[in-house]
Protein backbone atom coordinates (compact mmCIF):
# COMPACT_ATOMS: atom_id res chain seq x y z
CA UNK A 1 0.00 0.00 0.00
CA UNK A 2 0.73 3.63 -0.48
CA UNK A 3 2.22 4.97 2.34
CA UNK A 4 0.47 8.74 1.61
CA UNK A 5 -2.73 8.28 2.53
CA UNK A 6 -3.59 11.88 2.31
CA UNK A 7 -7.57 10.65 1.04
CA UNK A 8 -8.07 9.32 4.25
CA UNK A 9 -6.86 11.93 6.99
CA UNK A 10 -9.41 14.21 4.59
CA UNK A 11 -12.31 12.57 5.03
CA UNK A 12 -11.51 11.66 9.02
CA UNK A 13 -11.31 15.44 9.04
CA UNK A 14 -14.25 16.38 7.10
CA UNK A 15 -16.15 13.68 9.22
CA UNK A 16 -15.11 15.65 12.33
CA UNK A 17 -16.05 19.44 11.51
CA UNK A 18 -19.64 18.25 10.68
CA UNK A 19 -19.95 17.79 14.66
CA UNK A 20 -18.44 21.08 15.75
CA UNK A 21 -20.97 23.81 16.77
CA UNK A 22 -21.43 26.91 14.57
CA UNK A 23 -18.65 29.33 14.38
CA UNK A 24 -16.07 26.78 15.93
CA UNK A 25 -12.37 26.10 16.43
CA UNK A 26 -10.68 23.05 17.47
CA UNK A 27 -7.02 22.55 18.46
CA UNK A 28 -5.69 18.92 18.01
CA UNK A 29 -1.82 18.45 19.74
CA UNK A 30 0.42 15.82 19.38
CA UNK A 31 1.69 13.66 21.53
CA UNK A 32 4.37 14.17 24.44
CA UNK A 33 7.77 13.00 23.71
CA UNK A 34 8.69 11.66 26.80
CA UNK A 35 12.20 11.51 28.84
CA UNK A 36 13.38 7.57 28.93
CA UNK A 37 16.13 9.14 31.44
CA UNK A 38 17.55 12.56 31.82
CA UNK A 39 18.01 14.09 28.31
CA UNK A 40 17.39 10.82 26.53
CA UNK A 41 14.18 9.71 24.86
CA UNK A 42 11.69 7.40 24.53
CA UNK A 43 10.90 6.36 21.22
CA UNK A 44 8.29 8.52 20.37
CA UNK A 45 4.34 7.49 19.64
CA UNK A 46 2.22 9.79 17.94
CA UNK A 47 -1.32 10.64 19.73
CA UNK A 48 -3.63 8.26 18.15
CA UNK A 49 -6.23 10.93 17.52
CA UNK A 50 -3.30 12.99 15.57
CA UNK A 51 -2.55 10.17 13.60
CA UNK A 52 -6.37 9.47 12.99
CA UNK A 53 -6.58 13.70 11.67
CA UNK A 54 -3.69 14.30 9.59
CA UNK A 55 -1.18 10.55 9.63
CA UNK A 56 2.01 12.58 11.02
CA UNK A 57 3.80 10.98 13.29
CA UNK A 58 6.47 14.15 14.09
CA UNK A 59 6.20 15.50 17.90
CA UNK A 60 5.22 18.83 18.53
CA UNK A 61 2.31 19.08 15.69
CA UNK A 62 -0.47 20.77 16.11
CA UNK A 63 -3.55 21.00 14.26
CA UNK A 64 -5.77 23.48 13.95
CA UNK A 65 -9.40 23.50 11.92
CA UNK A 66 -11.74 26.04 11.90
CA UNK A 67 -14.09 25.16 9.01
CA UNK A 68 -16.78 28.09 9.28
CA UNK A 69 -14.20 31.24 9.46
CA UNK A 70 -14.17 33.46 6.47
CA UNK A 71 -11.37 33.13 5.35
CA UNK A 72 -9.99 29.67 3.09
CA UNK A 73 -6.30 29.87 5.29
CA UNK A 74 -7.70 29.73 8.86
CA UNK A 75 -10.12 26.54 8.10
CA UNK A 76 -7.19 24.22 8.37
CA UNK A 77 -3.86 25.16 9.56
CA UNK A 78 -1.21 22.47 10.54
CA UNK A 79 1.97 23.61 12.90
CA UNK A 80 4.83 21.56 12.71
CA UNK A 81 8.04 22.08 14.33
CA UNK A 82 10.91 23.95 12.53
CA UNK A 83 14.59 22.30 11.54
CA UNK A 84 16.95 24.88 12.83
CA UNK A 85 20.46 23.88 12.63
CA UNK A 86 20.97 22.69 16.17
CA UNK A 87 17.93 20.27 16.06
CA UNK A 88 19.63 18.84 12.13
CA UNK A 89 23.12 18.04 14.50
CA UNK A 90 21.37 16.12 16.89
CA UNK A 91 17.95 14.79 15.60
CA UNK A 92 18.61 15.05 11.92
CA UNK A 93 15.68 15.46 8.91
CA UNK A 94 12.07 16.70 10.28
CA UNK A 95 9.40 17.32 8.48
CA UNK A 96 9.32 20.00 5.28
CA UNK A 97 6.01 21.56 5.17
CA UNK A 98 5.94 20.13 1.97
CA UNK A 99 6.18 16.77 3.08
CA UNK A 100 3.62 17.44 6.23
CA UNK A 101 1.53 18.63 3.25
CA UNK A 102 1.73 14.84 0.90
CA UNK A 103 1.30 13.15 4.47
CA UNK A 104 -1.64 15.06 5.76
CA UNK A 105 -3.42 16.24 2.84
CA UNK A 106 -3.26 19.93 4.43
CA UNK A 107 -2.05 22.77 2.13
CA UNK A 108 -1.41 25.11 4.89
CA UNK A 109 1.64 24.38 6.70
CA UNK A 110 3.29 26.58 9.09
CA UNK A 111 6.13 26.77 11.81
CA UNK A 112 5.24 25.77 14.94
CA UNK A 113 7.18 28.94 16.08
CA UNK A 114 4.04 31.15 14.46
CA UNK A 115 1.47 29.41 16.95
CA UNK A 116 0.38 31.17 19.57
CA UNK A 117 -0.27 34.72 17.88
CA UNK A 118 -2.38 32.43 15.31
CA UNK A 119 -4.02 31.22 18.22
CA UNK A 120 -4.95 34.24 20.24
CA UNK A 121 -6.50 35.68 16.61
CA UNK A 122 -8.48 32.37 16.03
CA UNK A 123 -9.86 31.59 19.79
CA UNK A 124 -10.89 35.59 19.91
CA UNK A 125 -13.26 35.22 17.00
CA UNK A 126 -14.36 31.84 18.02
CA UNK A 127 -17.74 31.04 19.99
CA UNK A 128 -16.49 27.86 20.40
CA UNK A 129 -13.00 26.42 21.06
CA UNK A 130 -13.19 22.36 21.25
CA UNK A 131 -9.91 21.04 22.98
CA UNK A 132 -8.97 17.49 24.02
CA UNK A 133 -9.45 18.17 27.72
CA UNK A 134 -7.63 15.09 29.08
CA UNK A 135 -10.55 12.51 28.37
CA UNK A 136 -8.52 10.38 26.40
CA UNK A 137 -6.39 9.92 29.42
CA UNK A 138 -7.40 7.65 32.66
CA UNK A 139 -7.26 10.45 35.35
CA UNK A 140 -4.29 9.15 36.55
CA UNK A 141 -2.42 9.15 33.78
CA UNK A 142 -3.16 12.93 33.16
CA UNK A 143 -0.02 14.55 34.03
CA UNK A 144 1.55 12.64 31.01
CA UNK A 145 -0.52 14.40 28.04
CA UNK A 146 0.43 17.34 26.41
CA UNK A 147 -3.02 18.29 24.70
CA UNK A 148 -4.35 17.91 28.65
CA UNK A 149 -1.74 20.42 29.90
CA UNK A 150 -2.43 22.63 26.36
CA UNK A 151 -5.97 23.05 27.07
CA UNK A 152 -5.55 23.74 31.00
CA UNK A 153 -3.46 26.44 29.87
CA UNK A 154 -5.91 27.77 26.95
CA UNK A 155 -8.93 27.67 29.75
CA UNK A 156 -6.61 29.62 31.87
CA UNK A 157 -5.36 32.28 29.41
CA UNK A 158 -9.28 33.16 27.72
CA UNK A 159 -11.17 32.60 30.81
CA UNK A 160 -14.47 34.14 29.32
CA UNK A 161 -14.36 31.65 26.34
CA UNK A 162 -16.76 28.71 25.60
CA UNK A 163 -14.74 25.28 26.11
CA UNK A 164 -15.87 21.87 24.58
CA UNK A 165 -14.82 18.32 24.45
CA UNK A 166 -13.72 17.32 21.01
CA UNK A 167 -11.95 13.63 22.14
CA UNK A 168 -15.85 12.16 22.44
CA UNK A 169 -16.47 13.21 18.70
CA UNK A 170 -13.37 12.12 17.41
CA UNK A 171 -13.85 8.48 19.37
CA UNK A 172 -17.10 7.96 17.99
CA UNK A 173 -15.75 8.40 14.32
CA UNK A 174 -12.85 6.11 15.18
CA UNK A 175 -14.90 3.59 16.12
CA UNK A 176 -16.07 2.66 12.40
CA UNK A 177 -13.14 2.30 10.13
CA UNK A 178 -12.85 3.06 6.67
CA UNK A 179 -11.55 0.39 3.98
CA UNK A 180 -8.26 2.06 3.83
CA UNK A 181 -7.91 1.78 7.91
CA UNK A 182 -9.19 -2.23 7.47
CA UNK A 183 -6.71 -2.53 4.70
CA UNK A 184 -3.54 -1.00 6.97
CA UNK A 185 -5.05 -3.20 10.01
CA UNK A 186 -4.54 -6.30 7.65
CA UNK A 187 -1.67 -5.60 6.70
CA UNK A 188 -0.25 -5.55 10.54
CA UNK A 189 -2.24 -8.49 11.34
CA UNK A 190 -0.18 -9.93 7.96
CA UNK A 191 3.14 -9.12 9.84
CA UNK A 192 1.37 -10.85 13.19
CA UNK A 193 0.44 -13.94 11.25
CA UNK A 194 3.49 -14.65 9.55
CA UNK A 195 5.63 -13.97 12.50
CA UNK A 196 3.64 -16.78 14.53
CA UNK A 197 4.30 -19.21 11.89
CA UNK A 198 7.54 -18.65 11.47
CA UNK A 199 8.37 -19.38 15.05
CA UNK A 200 6.46 -22.35 16.00
CA UNK A 201 9.18 -24.56 14.88
CA UNK A 202 12.44 -22.34 16.74
CA UNK A 203 10.09 -23.12 20.48
CA UNK A 204 11.84 -25.97 22.35
CA UNK A 205 12.38 -26.82 25.72
CA UNK A 206 15.14 -24.92 27.36
CA UNK A 207 15.39 -21.54 25.28
CA UNK A 208 13.98 -18.69 27.19
CA UNK A 209 11.29 -16.27 26.90
CA UNK A 210 13.04 -13.66 25.93
CA UNK A 211 14.74 -15.67 23.03
CA UNK A 212 10.84 -15.74 21.30
CA UNK A 213 10.64 -12.53 22.28
CA UNK A 214 13.47 -11.61 20.26
CA UNK A 215 12.66 -13.82 17.23
CA UNK A 216 9.35 -11.77 17.23
CA UNK A 217 10.58 -7.88 17.31
CA UNK A 218 13.44 -9.19 15.02
CA UNK A 219 10.40 -10.04 12.63
CA UNK A 220 8.55 -6.86 13.30
CA UNK A 221 11.95 -5.01 12.84
CA UNK A 222 12.72 -6.43 9.65
CA UNK A 223 9.16 -5.65 7.97
CA UNK A 224 9.83 -2.16 7.57
CA UNK A 225 10.56 -1.58 11.50
CA UNK A 226 6.98 -2.30 12.78
CA UNK A 227 6.38 -1.90 16.59
CA UNK A 228 4.81 -3.55 18.66
CA UNK A 229 1.63 -2.66 19.37
CA UNK A 230 1.50 -2.91 23.15
CA UNK A 231 4.42 -4.88 25.21
CA UNK A 232 4.06 -8.55 24.26
CA UNK A 233 3.53 -11.17 26.73
CA UNK A 234 5.22 -14.18 25.90
CA UNK A 235 4.39 -15.93 29.07
CA UNK A 236 5.30 -20.18 30.06
CA UNK A 237 4.07 -22.22 32.76
CA UNK A 238 2.66 -20.80 35.85
CA UNK A 239 3.59 -17.26 34.12
CA UNK A 240 0.92 -17.73 31.52
CA UNK A 241 -1.78 -17.55 34.15
CA UNK A 242 -0.81 -13.95 34.87
CA UNK A 243 -2.95 -11.84 32.19
CA UNK A 244 -0.68 -8.93 31.56
CA UNK A 245 2.61 -11.03 32.15
CA UNK A 246 5.39 -8.98 30.80
CA UNK A 247 8.84 -10.11 32.17
CA UNK A 248 9.59 -12.20 29.86
CA UNK A 249 12.45 -14.10 31.95
CA UNK A 250 11.94 -17.49 32.26
CA UNK A 251 13.37 -20.74 30.80
CA UNK A 252 10.71 -22.89 28.72
CA UNK A 253 10.53 -26.24 30.61
CA UNK A 254 9.38 -29.55 28.56
CA UNK A 255 5.42 -30.21 29.35
CA UNK A 256 4.87 -26.41 29.84
CA UNK A 257 2.85 -24.48 27.25
CA UNK A 258 3.67 -21.03 26.43
CA UNK A 259 0.87 -18.10 26.11
CA UNK A 260 1.95 -15.83 22.92
CA UNK A 261 -0.12 -12.34 23.16
CA UNK A 262 1.27 -9.94 20.51
CA UNK A 263 1.05 -8.04 17.77
CA UNK A 264 2.25 -5.37 14.41
CA UNK A 265 1.39 -2.35 14.48
CA UNK A 266 0.82 -0.57 10.71
CA UNK A 267 1.20 3.09 10.33
CA UNK A 268 -0.69 3.34 13.76
CA UNK A 269 -3.16 0.56 13.69
CA UNK A 270 -2.71 -1.90 16.05
CA UNK A 271 -3.15 -6.13 15.49
CA UNK A 272 -3.68 -8.41 18.48
CA UNK A 273 -3.40 -12.18 18.48
CA UNK A 274 -2.79 -14.50 21.06
CA UNK A 275 -2.29 -18.26 20.53
CA UNK A 276 -0.63 -20.96 23.24
CA UNK A 277 1.53 -23.55 22.30
CA UNK A 278 3.37 -26.68 23.69
CA UNK A 279 6.92 -26.07 24.75
CA UNK A 280 7.31 -29.67 23.40
CA UNK A 281 5.25 -29.49 20.56
CA UNK A 282 3.05 -31.63 21.09
CA UNK A 283 -0.25 -31.10 24.08
CA UNK A 284 -0.67 -33.19 26.88
CA UNK A 285 -4.11 -34.57 27.23
CA UNK A 286 -5.35 -32.04 30.09
CA UNK A 287 -3.50 -29.23 28.02
CA UNK A 288 -4.91 -30.64 24.85
CA UNK A 289 -9.28 -30.76 26.60
CA UNK A 290 -8.71 -27.44 27.94
CA UNK A 291 -7.62 -25.98 24.74
CA UNK A 292 -10.01 -27.17 22.99
CA UNK A 293 -13.01 -25.67 25.13
CA UNK A 294 -10.89 -22.30 24.86
CA UNK A 295 -11.49 -23.10 20.88
CA UNK A 296 -14.91 -24.10 20.67
CA UNK A 297 -15.80 -20.81 22.80
CA UNK A 298 -13.81 -18.89 20.52
CA UNK A 299 -15.49 -20.51 17.31
CA UNK A 300 -19.07 -20.07 18.98
CA UNK A 301 -18.12 -16.38 20.63
CA UNK A 302 -17.01 -14.84 17.33
CA UNK A 303 -20.50 -16.19 15.63
CA UNK A 304 -22.45 -13.65 17.92
CA UNK A 305 -20.57 -10.20 16.94
CA UNK A 306 -22.90 -9.41 14.64
CA UNK A 307 -24.29 -5.66 13.80
CA UNK A 308 -26.27 -4.98 17.02
CA UNK A 309 -24.51 -7.24 19.62
CA UNK A 310 -22.48 -5.48 22.42
CA UNK A 311 -19.82 -6.07 24.35
CA UNK A 312 -21.63 -6.54 27.39
CA UNK A 313 -24.30 -8.82 25.97
CA UNK A 314 -21.45 -11.21 24.21
CA UNK A 315 -19.67 -11.29 27.79
CA UNK A 316 -22.41 -12.87 29.13
CA UNK A 317 -23.15 -15.60 26.35
CA UNK A 318 -19.66 -15.98 26.78
CA UNK A 319 -19.73 -16.45 30.72
CA UNK A 320 -22.94 -18.92 29.76
CA UNK A 321 -20.62 -21.39 27.55
CA UNK A 322 -17.62 -21.13 30.02
CA UNK A 323 -19.80 -22.54 32.37
CA UNK A 324 -20.83 -25.26 30.51
CA UNK A 325 -16.81 -25.90 29.59
CA UNK A 326 -15.63 -25.68 32.69
CA UNK A 327 -18.23 -28.19 33.98
CA UNK A 328 -16.77 -30.73 31.33
CA UNK A 329 -13.46 -30.43 32.53
CA UNK A 330 -14.58 -30.88 36.14
CA UNK A 331 -13.59 -27.10 37.34
CA UNK A 332 -16.46 -26.46 38.12
CA UNK A 333 -19.88 -28.49 38.64
CA UNK A 334 -23.69 -28.14 38.25
CA UNK A 335 -25.18 -28.04 41.51
CA UNK A 336 -22.52 -24.92 42.29
CA UNK A 337 -23.38 -22.91 39.31
CA UNK A 338 -27.05 -22.98 39.66
CA UNK A 339 -26.36 -21.44 44.03
CA UNK A 340 -23.91 -18.69 42.74
CA UNK A 341 -24.16 -15.52 43.47
CA UNK A 342 -24.98 -14.22 40.09
CA UNK A 343 -23.09 -10.80 40.19
CA UNK A 344 -20.25 -12.49 40.95
CA UNK A 345 -20.35 -16.22 38.86
CA UNK A 346 -17.57 -19.31 39.66
CA UNK A 347 -16.35 -18.86 36.30
CA UNK A 348 -14.53 -15.73 37.25
CA UNK A 349 -12.20 -18.08 39.12
CA UNK A 350 -10.62 -19.42 35.41
CA UNK A 351 -11.92 -16.48 33.06
CA UNK A 352 -11.09 -13.11 34.75
CA UNK A 353 -11.10 -10.87 31.98
CA UNK A 354 -13.72 -9.37 29.12
CA UNK A 355 -13.86 -10.96 25.51
CA UNK A 356 -13.66 -8.34 23.49
CA UNK A 357 -12.23 -4.83 22.90
CA UNK A 358 -12.00 -2.71 20.25
CA UNK A 359 -9.00 -2.51 18.08
CA UNK A 360 -8.04 0.15 16.68
CA UNK A 361 -4.99 3.05 16.66
CA UNK A 362 -5.27 2.07 20.15
CA UNK A 363 -4.50 -1.57 20.67
CA UNK A 364 -7.65 -1.40 23.34
CA UNK A 365 -9.69 1.43 21.44
CA UNK A 366 -12.45 4.01 22.07
CA UNK A 367 -15.50 2.69 22.39
CA UNK A 368 -17.14 0.80 25.71
CA UNK A 369 -19.05 -2.20 26.68
CA UNK A 370 -22.66 -0.45 25.91
CA UNK A 371 -21.55 0.22 22.19
CA UNK A 372 -23.85 -1.77 19.32
CA UNK A 373 -21.36 -2.88 17.10
CA UNK A 374 -21.81 -1.78 13.93
CA UNK A 375 -20.66 -2.15 10.02
CA UNK A 376 -16.77 -1.19 9.81
CA UNK A 377 -15.57 -1.75 13.58
CA UNK A 378 -13.05 -4.32 14.83
CA UNK A 379 -12.99 -6.40 18.29
CA UNK A 380 -10.59 -9.02 19.70
CA UNK A 381 -12.62 -12.04 20.50
CA UNK A 382 -10.36 -13.85 23.32
CA UNK A 383 -11.56 -16.08 25.51
CA UNK A 384 -9.46 -17.58 27.68
CA UNK A 385 -9.35 -19.89 31.07
CA UNK A 386 -6.59 -20.22 33.60
CA UNK A 387 -5.97 -22.45 35.71
CA UNK A 388 -3.40 -22.00 38.34
CA UNK A 389 -3.65 -24.99 40.56
CA UNK A 390 -3.04 -27.24 37.61
CA UNK A 391 -0.07 -24.42 36.18
CA UNK A 392 -1.26 -22.91 33.08
CA UNK A 393 -3.79 -20.76 31.70
CA UNK A 394 -4.98 -20.86 27.78
CA UNK A 395 -5.65 -17.29 25.81
CA UNK A 396 -6.61 -17.67 21.86
CA UNK A 397 -7.51 -14.71 20.48
CA UNK A 398 -8.60 -13.16 17.10
CA UNK A 399 -9.35 -10.10 15.29
CA UNK A 400 -13.12 -9.60 14.21
CA UNK A 401 -14.38 -7.51 11.41
CA UNK A 402 -17.68 -6.73 12.25
CA UNK A 403 -19.90 -6.91 8.83
CA UNK A 404 -23.18 -8.34 7.72
CA UNK A 405 -21.59 -11.52 9.09
CA UNK A 406 -18.49 -11.46 11.23
CA UNK A 407 -15.36 -11.82 9.24
CA UNK A 408 -12.44 -13.23 11.30
CA UNK A 409 -9.40 -10.99 10.26
CA UNK A 410 -6.97 -14.04 11.67
CA UNK A 411 -8.45 -16.72 10.15
CA UNK A 412 -5.40 -17.86 8.38
CA UNK A 413 -3.23 -17.71 11.32
CA UNK A 414 -3.33 -21.95 12.47
CA UNK A 415 -4.99 -22.26 15.57
CA UNK A 416 -6.15 -25.90 15.34
CA UNK A 417 -4.46 -28.08 18.01
CA UNK A 418 -3.14 -30.50 15.09
CA UNK A 419 -2.13 -27.78 12.84
CA UNK A 420 0.06 -26.34 15.75
CA UNK A 421 1.57 -29.50 16.54
CA UNK A 422 2.46 -30.33 12.90
CA UNK A 423 3.50 -26.41 12.53
CA UNK A 424 5.84 -27.13 15.68
CA UNK A 425 7.55 -30.40 14.21
CA UNK A 426 9.08 -28.72 11.30
MN1 LIG B 1 -6.56 -8.23 23.14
Amino acid sequence: MNKLIPELYKKNRAKLVKFLKPNSVAIICSATHSLRTRSLYNEYRQSSNMIYLTGVMQEETVLILYPSHSKKEFREVLFIRYTDNKTLTWEGHKHTKHEAESISGISNVKWSSDLSVFLQQVIESASNVYLEMGDEWPSNDMSISASYRFSEEIKAKYPSKQFEKIVPLINQLRLIKENTEIEIIKEAIQVTGKTFSEILPLVNPGIYEYDVEAEITMRFIKAEKCPHAYLPIIASGINSTILHYNFNNAELINGDLLLLDFGAEKLGYASDLSRTIPVSGKFTKRQAEVYNSVLSILKEAKKLMVIGNTIDKLNESVGLMMEEELVKLKLLNKSEIKKQDKENPLYKKYYMHGTSHFIGLDVHDCGNREVPFAKGMVLSCEPGIYIKEEGFGIRLENDILIDKTPIDLMEHIPIELNEIEELMKQ
